[in-house]
Protein backbone atom coordinates (compact mmCIF):
# COMPACT_ATOMS: atom_id res chain seq x y z
CA UNK A 1 0.00 0.00 0.00
CA UNK A 2 1.47 3.19 -1.37
CA UNK A 3 -0.18 6.21 0.79
CA UNK A 4 0.98 8.94 -1.77
CA UNK A 5 -1.02 6.91 -4.69
CA UNK A 6 -3.87 8.60 -6.01
CA UNK A 7 -6.83 5.65 -5.83
CA UNK A 8 -10.31 5.37 -6.61
CA UNK A 9 -12.98 2.71 -6.00
CA UNK A 10 -16.79 2.35 -6.03
CA UNK A 11 -18.07 2.99 -2.32
CA UNK A 12 -21.49 1.76 -3.44
CA UNK A 13 -22.03 -2.22 -3.99
CA UNK A 14 -21.20 -3.34 -7.22
CA UNK A 15 -25.02 -4.06 -8.64
CA UNK A 16 -26.86 -2.27 -11.09
CA UNK A 17 -28.97 0.19 -9.02
CA UNK A 18 -30.47 3.69 -9.45
CA UNK A 19 -27.05 5.30 -8.58
CA UNK A 20 -23.56 4.85 -7.60
CA UNK A 21 -20.87 6.57 -5.59
CA UNK A 22 -17.34 6.35 -7.07
CA UNK A 23 -14.21 7.59 -5.04
CA UNK A 24 -11.13 9.31 -6.15
CA UNK A 25 -8.56 10.62 -3.73
CA UNK A 26 -5.03 11.64 -3.50
CA UNK A 27 -2.16 14.28 -4.42
CA UNK A 28 -3.18 13.57 -8.02
CA UNK A 29 -6.68 13.09 -8.01
CA UNK A 30 -7.31 16.59 -9.63
CA UNK A 31 -4.87 16.11 -12.08
CA UNK A 32 -6.38 12.47 -12.70
CA UNK A 33 -10.04 13.65 -13.20
CA UNK A 34 -9.34 16.88 -15.69
CA UNK A 35 -8.74 14.37 -18.01
CA UNK A 36 -12.30 13.08 -17.92
CA UNK A 37 -14.34 16.72 -18.28
CA UNK A 38 -14.12 19.66 -20.68
CA UNK A 39 -14.64 22.05 -18.31
CA UNK A 40 -11.43 24.45 -16.49
CA UNK A 41 -11.09 21.98 -12.91
CA UNK A 42 -9.69 24.82 -11.40
CA UNK A 43 -12.78 26.88 -11.85
CA UNK A 44 -14.49 24.51 -10.22
CA UNK A 45 -15.35 25.19 -6.83
CA UNK A 46 -14.99 23.10 -3.42
CA UNK A 47 -17.68 21.45 -1.39
CA UNK A 48 -20.08 22.59 -4.64
CA UNK A 49 -22.14 20.13 -6.35
CA UNK A 50 -21.68 19.85 -10.38
CA UNK A 51 -23.72 18.37 -12.85
CA UNK A 52 -20.97 16.95 -15.45
CA UNK A 53 -20.11 14.89 -18.33
CA UNK A 54 -17.20 12.78 -17.90
CA UNK A 55 -15.39 11.23 -21.37
CA UNK A 56 -12.95 8.53 -21.74
CA UNK A 57 -10.98 10.51 -23.89
CA UNK A 58 -10.79 14.11 -25.84
CA UNK A 59 -13.22 13.09 -28.44
CA UNK A 60 -17.02 14.71 -28.02
CA UNK A 61 -18.49 10.80 -28.45
CA UNK A 62 -16.17 9.02 -26.07
CA UNK A 63 -19.31 10.13 -23.02
CA UNK A 64 -19.47 7.25 -20.32
CA UNK A 65 -21.85 9.32 -18.67
CA UNK A 66 -22.94 12.77 -17.04
CA UNK A 67 -23.11 12.83 -12.78
CA UNK A 68 -23.08 15.15 -9.90
CA UNK A 69 -19.67 15.63 -9.18
CA UNK A 70 -17.86 16.96 -5.76
CA UNK A 71 -14.38 18.26 -5.73
CA UNK A 72 -13.01 18.45 -1.58
CA UNK A 73 -9.58 19.98 -1.81
CA UNK A 74 -6.97 19.02 0.52
CA UNK A 75 -6.92 19.06 3.36
CA UNK A 76 -10.43 20.03 3.67
CA UNK A 77 -12.10 16.51 2.93
CA UNK A 78 -12.67 13.07 4.32
CA UNK A 79 -9.20 11.65 3.46
CA UNK A 80 -6.97 15.13 4.12
CA UNK A 81 -6.15 14.69 0.16
CA UNK A 82 -7.96 16.19 -2.87
CA UNK A 83 -10.68 14.19 -3.15
CA UNK A 84 -13.36 14.02 -6.13
CA UNK A 85 -17.10 11.84 -5.38
CA UNK A 86 -18.58 11.14 -8.77
CA UNK A 87 -22.51 10.26 -8.24
CA UNK A 88 -23.30 8.68 -11.49
CA UNK A 89 -25.67 6.12 -12.68
CA UNK A 90 -25.58 2.93 -10.91
CA UNK A 91 -24.62 0.50 -14.02
CA UNK A 92 -22.11 -1.95 -13.38
CA UNK A 93 -20.45 -0.91 -16.63
CA UNK A 94 -21.02 2.74 -16.41
CA UNK A 95 -18.65 2.18 -13.45
CA UNK A 96 -15.88 0.13 -14.63
CA UNK A 97 -15.74 2.58 -17.58
CA UNK A 98 -15.47 5.23 -15.21
CA UNK A 99 -12.86 3.47 -13.07
CA UNK A 100 -10.34 2.13 -16.13
CA UNK A 101 -10.37 5.56 -17.66
CA UNK A 102 -9.62 7.01 -13.99
CA UNK A 103 -6.57 4.17 -13.97
CA UNK A 104 -5.26 5.14 -17.66
CA UNK A 105 -5.03 8.76 -15.95
CA UNK A 106 -2.87 7.65 -13.44
CA UNK A 107 -5.11 6.49 -10.65
CA UNK A 108 -4.93 3.22 -9.19
CA UNK A 109 -7.77 0.97 -7.78
CA UNK A 110 -8.09 1.54 -4.26
CA UNK A 111 -7.77 -2.08 -1.55
CA UNK A 112 -10.48 -1.77 1.47
CA UNK A 113 -10.17 0.72 3.60
CA UNK A 114 -7.92 2.42 1.75
CA UNK A 115 -9.53 5.39 1.91
CA UNK A 116 -9.52 5.55 5.44
CA UNK A 117 -6.15 4.86 5.78
CA UNK A 118 -5.57 7.71 3.69
CA UNK A 119 -7.19 10.10 6.51
CA UNK A 120 -5.72 8.28 9.24
CA UNK A 121 -2.35 9.05 7.67
CA UNK A 122 -3.20 12.51 6.91
CA UNK A 123 -4.16 12.79 10.96
CA UNK A 124 -7.99 13.38 9.78
CA UNK A 125 -8.85 10.50 12.02
CA UNK A 126 -7.69 8.43 15.28
CA UNK A 127 -7.31 4.12 14.86
CA UNK A 128 -10.79 4.90 17.59
CA UNK A 129 -12.77 7.18 15.00
CA UNK A 130 -11.57 4.59 12.35
CA UNK A 131 -12.83 1.82 13.58
CA UNK A 132 -15.79 3.47 14.79
CA UNK A 133 -16.63 4.25 11.32
CA UNK A 134 -16.76 0.94 10.20
CA UNK A 135 -18.72 -0.16 13.63
CA UNK A 136 -21.38 1.92 12.45
CA UNK A 137 -21.29 0.46 8.76
CA UNK A 138 -20.98 -3.01 9.88
CA UNK A 139 -24.15 -2.32 12.64
CA UNK A 140 -26.65 -5.49 12.51
CA UNK A 141 -29.17 -4.37 14.41
CA UNK A 142 -30.86 -0.87 15.79
CA UNK A 143 -29.03 -1.10 18.86
CA UNK A 144 -25.95 -1.62 17.03
CA UNK A 145 -26.02 1.40 15.09
CA UNK A 146 -27.00 3.31 18.15
CA UNK A 147 -23.88 2.17 20.29
CA UNK A 148 -21.81 2.98 17.33
CA UNK A 149 -22.91 6.43 16.39
CA UNK A 150 -22.49 6.93 20.22
CA UNK A 151 -19.25 5.76 20.09
CA UNK A 152 -18.06 7.86 17.47
CA UNK A 153 -18.90 10.78 19.13
CA UNK A 154 -14.93 11.56 19.68
CA UNK A 155 -15.31 11.37 23.35
CA UNK A 156 -13.62 8.22 23.64
CA UNK A 157 -10.18 10.10 22.31
CA UNK A 158 -10.85 12.70 24.83
CA UNK A 159 -10.84 10.80 27.68
CA UNK A 160 -7.48 8.76 26.58
CA UNK A 161 -5.97 12.16 26.56
CA UNK A 162 -7.16 13.23 29.22
CA UNK A 163 -6.16 10.23 31.59
CA UNK A 164 -2.85 10.21 29.25
CA UNK A 165 -2.02 14.10 30.58
CA UNK A 166 -2.98 13.15 34.02
CA UNK A 167 -0.32 10.22 34.70
CA UNK A 168 2.59 12.46 32.91
CA UNK A 169 1.41 14.91 35.34
CA UNK A 170 1.73 12.24 38.18
CA UNK A 171 4.78 11.52 36.38
CA UNK A 172 6.51 15.24 36.51
CA UNK A 173 5.25 15.43 40.23
CA UNK A 174 7.45 13.01 41.26
CA UNK A 175 10.09 13.99 38.99
CA UNK A 176 10.18 17.03 40.89
CA UNK A 177 11.23 15.46 43.94
CA UNK A 178 14.27 13.48 41.78
CA UNK A 179 15.62 16.53 40.96
CA UNK A 180 15.15 18.35 44.72
CA UNK A 181 17.90 16.68 46.57
CA UNK A 182 17.17 18.54 49.77
CA UNK A 183 13.84 17.41 49.89
CA UNK A 184 12.85 14.98 52.50
CA UNK A 185 11.01 11.51 52.59
CA UNK A 186 7.95 12.82 54.19
CA UNK A 187 6.98 14.94 50.91
CA UNK A 188 7.63 12.44 48.48
CA UNK A 189 5.81 10.25 50.46
CA UNK A 190 2.62 12.68 50.42
CA UNK A 191 2.93 13.08 46.85
CA UNK A 192 2.60 9.50 46.55
CA UNK A 193 -0.43 9.14 48.60
CA UNK A 194 -2.07 12.38 46.19
CA UNK A 195 -1.10 9.81 43.62
CA UNK A 196 -2.61 6.74 44.74
CA UNK A 197 -5.93 8.90 45.49
CA UNK A 198 -6.11 10.09 41.90
CA UNK A 199 -5.26 6.45 40.68
CA UNK A 200 -8.07 4.90 42.58
CA UNK A 201 -10.57 7.60 41.20
CA UNK A 202 -8.92 6.45 37.42
CA UNK A 203 -9.53 3.06 38.27
CA UNK A 204 -12.88 3.64 39.49
CA UNK A 205 -13.78 5.73 36.28
CA UNK A 206 -12.63 3.15 33.84
CA UNK A 207 -13.43 -0.46 35.28
CA UNK A 208 -17.16 1.62 34.80
CA UNK A 209 -15.92 2.66 30.95
CA UNK A 210 -14.77 -0.71 30.75
CA UNK A 211 -18.26 -2.20 31.95
CA UNK A 212 -20.06 -0.22 29.31
CA UNK A 213 -17.94 -1.19 26.47
CA UNK A 214 -18.28 -5.27 27.63
CA UNK A 215 -22.00 -4.41 27.41
CA UNK A 216 -21.52 -2.66 24.36
CA UNK A 217 -19.48 -5.50 22.75
CA UNK A 218 -22.28 -8.10 23.51
CA UNK A 219 -25.34 -6.13 22.07
CA UNK A 220 -23.16 -4.61 19.12
CA UNK A 221 -22.59 -8.29 18.09
CA UNK A 222 -25.78 -10.08 18.97
CA UNK A 223 -26.67 -11.82 22.19
CA UNK A 224 -25.89 -15.56 22.11
CA UNK A 225 -29.16 -17.76 23.59
CA UNK A 226 -28.58 -21.45 23.88
CA UNK A 227 -31.55 -23.16 24.33
CA UNK A 228 -30.90 -26.09 26.44
CA UNK A 229 -32.61 -29.54 28.49
CA UNK A 230 -33.48 -32.77 28.19
CA UNK A 231 -34.95 -34.49 24.96
CA UNK A 232 -38.65 -34.06 24.17
CA UNK A 233 -39.25 -30.84 26.69
CA UNK A 234 -40.30 -28.72 23.74
CA UNK A 235 -36.49 -26.85 22.68
CA UNK A 236 -37.20 -27.42 18.90
CA UNK A 237 -40.50 -25.70 19.23
CA UNK A 238 -39.90 -22.96 21.15
CA UNK A 239 -37.03 -22.25 18.74
CA UNK A 240 -39.70 -22.76 15.85
CA UNK A 241 -42.09 -20.12 17.73
CA UNK A 242 -38.88 -17.43 18.65
CA UNK A 243 -38.09 -17.92 14.83
CA UNK A 244 -41.39 -17.71 13.15
CA UNK A 245 -40.08 -20.62 10.89
CA UNK A 246 -40.27 -24.16 10.76
CA UNK A 247 -36.53 -24.49 11.31
CA UNK A 248 -35.75 -27.40 13.68
CA UNK A 249 -37.36 -30.86 13.39
CA UNK A 250 -39.73 -31.41 15.97
CA UNK A 251 -41.31 -34.89 16.78
CA UNK A 252 -42.67 -36.68 19.76
CA UNK A 253 -39.86 -39.15 19.85
CA UNK A 254 -36.68 -37.88 22.36
CA UNK A 255 -33.69 -37.46 20.60
CA UNK A 256 -35.18 -35.83 18.12
CA UNK A 257 -32.43 -32.99 17.47
CA UNK A 258 -28.98 -34.37 17.47
CA UNK A 259 -27.03 -31.18 15.77
CA UNK A 260 -27.02 -27.76 16.95
CA UNK A 261 -29.30 -25.30 15.04
CA UNK A 262 -29.22 -21.65 15.09
CA UNK A 263 -31.18 -18.73 14.34
CA UNK A 264 -31.00 -15.18 14.45
CA UNK A 265 -33.94 -12.94 15.39
CA UNK A 266 -33.72 -8.64 16.40
CA UNK A 267 -36.05 -8.43 19.65
CA UNK A 268 -36.99 -4.65 20.80
CA UNK A 269 -33.66 -3.36 18.30
CA UNK A 270 -31.15 -5.82 19.46
CA UNK A 271 -29.98 -8.87 17.74
CA UNK A 272 -30.21 -12.64 19.22
CA UNK A 273 -28.42 -15.65 18.27
CA UNK A 274 -30.50 -18.30 19.43
CA UNK A 275 -29.10 -21.91 19.03
CA UNK A 276 -31.30 -25.27 19.65
CA UNK A 277 -29.31 -28.31 21.13
CA UNK A 278 -29.45 -31.98 21.80
CA UNK A 279 -31.45 -33.05 24.56
CA UNK A 280 -29.05 -33.95 27.40
CA UNK A 281 -29.87 -37.29 28.90
CA UNK A 282 -27.27 -40.36 29.94
CA UNK A 283 -27.44 -42.51 26.41
CA UNK A 284 -25.11 -44.95 24.87
CA UNK A 285 -25.53 -43.41 21.58
CA UNK A 286 -22.75 -42.36 20.14
CA UNK A 287 -24.11 -39.56 17.60
CA UNK A 288 -26.56 -39.02 20.43
CA UNK A 289 -23.22 -38.03 23.07
CA UNK A 290 -21.76 -36.14 19.98
CA UNK A 291 -24.60 -34.11 19.86
CA UNK A 292 -24.85 -33.53 23.57
CA UNK A 293 -21.12 -32.45 24.01
CA UNK A 294 -22.30 -29.91 21.63
CA UNK A 295 -24.98 -28.47 23.80
CA UNK A 296 -22.37 -28.49 26.41
CA UNK A 297 -20.14 -26.33 24.23
CA UNK A 298 -23.78 -24.04 23.41
CA UNK A 299 -23.73 -23.56 27.27
CA UNK A 300 -20.33 -22.32 27.57
CA UNK A 301 -20.55 -20.10 24.88
CA UNK A 302 -24.02 -18.81 25.65
CA UNK A 303 -24.42 -15.02 27.13
CA UNK A 304 -27.92 -16.24 28.47
CA UNK A 305 -29.32 -19.87 28.61
CA UNK A 306 -33.19 -21.22 28.36
CA UNK A 307 -32.90 -24.28 30.13
CA UNK A 308 -36.18 -26.21 29.32
CA UNK A 309 -38.07 -28.72 31.20
CA UNK A 310 -41.70 -30.05 30.49
CA UNK A 311 -42.12 -30.91 34.08
CA UNK A 312 -39.16 -30.95 37.31
CA UNK A 313 -35.59 -29.80 36.71
CA UNK A 314 -33.79 -32.60 37.28
CA UNK A 315 -30.69 -32.10 39.34
CA UNK A 316 -28.06 -33.28 36.54
CA UNK A 317 -24.45 -32.97 38.48
CA UNK A 318 -22.82 -31.57 35.55
CA UNK A 319 -24.96 -29.96 33.83
CA UNK A 320 -25.52 -27.95 37.40
CA UNK A 321 -21.85 -27.12 36.86
CA UNK A 322 -21.95 -26.12 33.76
CA UNK A 323 -24.89 -23.54 34.14
CA UNK A 324 -23.38 -22.19 37.75
CA UNK A 325 -22.09 -19.07 36.60
CA UNK A 326 -24.09 -18.30 33.78
CA UNK A 327 -27.29 -16.49 33.36
CA UNK A 328 -30.28 -18.83 32.91
CA UNK A 329 -33.65 -18.34 32.33
CA UNK A 330 -35.54 -21.97 34.03
CA UNK A 331 -38.04 -22.44 31.29
CA UNK A 332 -41.02 -24.67 32.19
CA UNK A 333 -42.81 -25.60 29.14
CA UNK A 334 -45.96 -27.28 27.77
CA UNK A 335 -48.20 -24.79 29.98
CA UNK A 336 -51.09 -25.96 27.98
CA UNK A 337 -50.34 -29.91 28.91
CA UNK A 338 -50.15 -28.76 33.10
CA UNK A 339 -47.11 -28.02 33.31
CA UNK A 340 -47.11 -26.62 37.25
CA UNK A 341 -43.58 -25.20 36.44
CA UNK A 342 -42.11 -26.22 39.81
CA UNK A 343 -38.98 -24.25 40.45
CA UNK A 344 -39.36 -22.56 37.34
CA UNK A 345 -38.87 -18.47 36.14
CA UNK A 346 -41.24 -18.59 33.41
CA UNK A 347 -43.92 -21.21 32.58
CA UNK A 348 -45.70 -20.94 28.84
CA UNK A 349 -46.46 -22.65 26.26
CA UNK A 350 -44.98 -22.32 22.88
CA UNK A 351 -47.94 -21.66 20.85
CA UNK A 352 -48.39 -18.75 22.74
CA UNK A 353 -47.21 -14.92 22.72
CA UNK A 354 -43.85 -15.09 23.88
CA UNK A 355 -43.72 -11.30 24.73
CA UNK A 356 -43.53 -12.43 28.71
CA UNK A 357 -40.40 -14.73 27.92
CA UNK A 358 -38.83 -11.54 25.72
CA UNK A 359 -39.21 -9.48 28.47
CA UNK A 360 -37.61 -11.26 31.05
CA UNK A 361 -34.50 -12.07 29.03
CA UNK A 362 -34.45 -8.00 28.63
CA UNK A 363 -34.75 -8.04 32.49
CA UNK A 364 -32.44 -10.96 32.95
CA UNK A 365 -29.51 -8.84 30.66
CA UNK A 366 -30.49 -5.87 31.81
CA UNK A 367 -31.09 -4.20 28.55
CA UNK A 368 -33.02 -2.00 28.37
CA UNK A 369 -31.17 -0.08 30.75
CA UNK A 370 -29.56 2.67 28.73
CA UNK A 371 -25.60 2.63 27.81
CA UNK A 372 -23.55 5.30 26.96
CA UNK A 373 -20.30 3.47 25.81
CA UNK A 374 -17.53 5.44 25.16
CA UNK A 375 -16.02 2.35 23.29
CA UNK A 376 -16.74 -0.34 20.92
CA UNK A 377 -14.90 -3.53 19.68
CA UNK A 378 -12.96 -6.02 20.89
CA UNK A 379 -9.74 -4.60 20.15
CA UNK A 380 -10.67 -2.13 22.47
CA UNK A 381 -11.94 -4.25 25.21
CA UNK A 382 -8.64 -5.73 25.56
CA UNK A 383 -7.08 -2.33 25.92
CA UNK A 384 -8.96 -1.49 28.68
CA UNK A 385 -8.91 -4.99 30.37
CA UNK A 386 -5.22 -4.05 30.16
CA UNK A 387 -4.97 -0.35 31.41
CA UNK A 388 -7.19 -1.22 34.47
CA UNK A 389 -4.57 -4.12 35.37
CA UNK A 390 -1.67 -1.11 34.63
CA UNK A 391 -3.23 1.19 37.23
CA UNK A 392 -3.89 -1.68 39.94
CA UNK A 393 -0.27 -2.82 39.45
CA UNK A 394 0.75 0.70 39.75
CA UNK A 395 -1.04 1.68 43.06
CA UNK A 396 0.00 -2.08 44.46
CA UNK A 397 4.19 -0.34 43.17
CA UNK A 398 3.00 2.91 45.25
CA UNK A 399 1.79 0.31 48.26
CA UNK A 400 4.91 -1.67 48.33
CA UNK A 401 7.74 0.04 47.02
CA UNK A 402 9.18 3.66 48.31
CA UNK A 403 10.90 4.00 44.71
CA UNK A 404 10.15 7.17 42.73
CA UNK A 405 11.39 5.74 40.00
CA UNK A 406 9.57 2.10 39.56
CA UNK A 407 6.40 3.80 40.63
CA UNK A 408 7.10 6.88 37.58
CA UNK A 409 8.06 3.71 34.75
CA UNK A 410 4.94 1.96 35.53
CA UNK A 411 2.85 5.25 34.79
CA UNK A 412 5.41 6.28 31.25
CA UNK A 413 4.19 2.27 30.78
CA UNK A 414 0.04 2.79 30.88
CA UNK A 415 0.59 5.78 28.67
CA UNK A 416 2.56 3.90 25.81
CA UNK A 417 -0.70 1.71 25.90
CA UNK A 418 -2.71 4.63 25.56
CA UNK A 419 -0.81 5.89 22.60
CA UNK A 420 -0.95 2.50 20.83
CA UNK A 421 -4.97 2.49 21.53
CA UNK A 422 -4.87 6.04 19.83
CA UNK A 423 -2.45 4.88 16.88
CA UNK A 424 0.30 7.68 17.99
CA UNK A 425 2.68 4.91 18.60
CA UNK A 426 5.56 5.45 16.70
CA UNK A 427 6.72 2.21 16.22
CA UNK A 428 3.79 0.85 14.77
CA UNK A 429 4.13 1.47 10.86
CA UNK A 430 1.04 2.66 8.50
CA UNK A 431 1.04 -0.83 6.83
CA UNK A 432 0.94 -2.77 10.63
CA UNK A 433 -1.59 -0.40 11.13
CA UNK A 434 -3.48 -1.02 7.60
CA UNK A 435 -3.00 -4.88 7.95
CA UNK A 436 -4.24 -5.21 11.40
CA UNK A 437 -7.78 -2.33 10.41
CA UNK A 438 -8.53 -0.81 7.15
CA UNK A 439 -8.13 -4.24 5.33
CA UNK A 440 -11.02 -5.49 6.83
CA UNK A 441 -12.88 -2.48 5.60
CA UNK A 442 -15.02 -2.16 2.92
CA UNK A 443 -13.91 -1.25 -0.54
CA UNK A 444 -14.03 2.74 -1.46
CA UNK A 445 -13.98 3.54 2.38
N1 LIG B 1 -48.94 -29.21 23.76
C1 LIG B 1 -47.70 -28.80 23.61
N2 LIG B 1 -46.81 -29.60 23.02
C2 LIG B 1 -45.55 -29.16 22.86
C3 LIG B 1 -45.13 -27.88 23.30
N3 LIG B 1 -43.82 -27.75 23.02
C4 LIG B 1 -43.45 -28.89 22.41
N4 LIG B 1 -44.47 -29.76 22.33
C5 LIG B 1 -44.43 -31.12 21.77
O1 LIG B 1 -43.45 -31.86 22.47
C6 LIG B 1 -42.80 -32.78 21.58
C7 LIG B 1 -41.29 -32.55 21.63
O2 LIG B 1 -40.99 -31.28 21.10
P1 LIG B 1 -39.56 -30.89 20.53
O3 LIG B 1 -39.60 -29.44 20.28
O4 LIG B 1 -39.19 -31.78 19.41
O5 LIG B 1 -38.69 -31.23 21.78
P2 LIG B 1 -37.10 -31.13 21.95
O6 LIG B 1 -36.82 -30.63 23.29
O7 LIG B 1 -36.53 -30.36 20.82
O8 LIG B 1 -36.66 -32.65 21.85
P3 LIG B 1 -35.25 -33.28 21.42
O9 LIG B 1 -34.85 -32.69 20.12
O10 LIG B 1 -35.57 -34.72 21.30
O11 LIG B 1 -34.30 -33.03 22.51
C8 LIG B 1 -43.39 -32.53 20.20
O12 LIG B 1 -44.38 -33.48 19.97
C9 LIG B 1 -44.01 -31.14 20.32
O13 LIG B 1 -45.10 -30.95 19.45
C10 LIG B 1 -46.09 -27.06 23.94
O14 LIG B 1 -45.83 -25.93 24.38
N5 LIG B 1 -47.36 -27.55 24.06
MG1 LIG C 1 -35.23 -30.85 19.37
Amino acid sequence: MLIFDTICALATPPYRSALALLRLSGPHALEVFSHLIKKDIQKLESNHAYLLKMYENENEDSLIDEGVVTIYRAPKSYTGFDLVEMSIHGSPLIVEMLLSTLVKYGARRAEKGEFSAQAYYNKKIDLLKAEGINDLINARSIRGVKIANHTLKGKNSEEISSLHDSLLSYVASLEYYVEDQFSDDEEYLEEFKKIKKALVEDLNKWSKITEDTKKANQQYQGINVAIIGEPNVGKSTLLNAILNEDKAIVSPIPGTTRDTIEGDKEIKGISFHFSDTAGIRKTEDIIENLGIDRSYKMIEKADLVLYLADNDFSNEKELEDKLKNKITIKVGTKKDLGNKGINADILLSSYDDLSPLFDLIFSKLDLDAKIDPLFLGQREEDYLNKIIMMIKDTIEKIDTTKEIDIVSDSLINICHVLDTMLGNDESKTLEDVYNTLFSHFCLGK
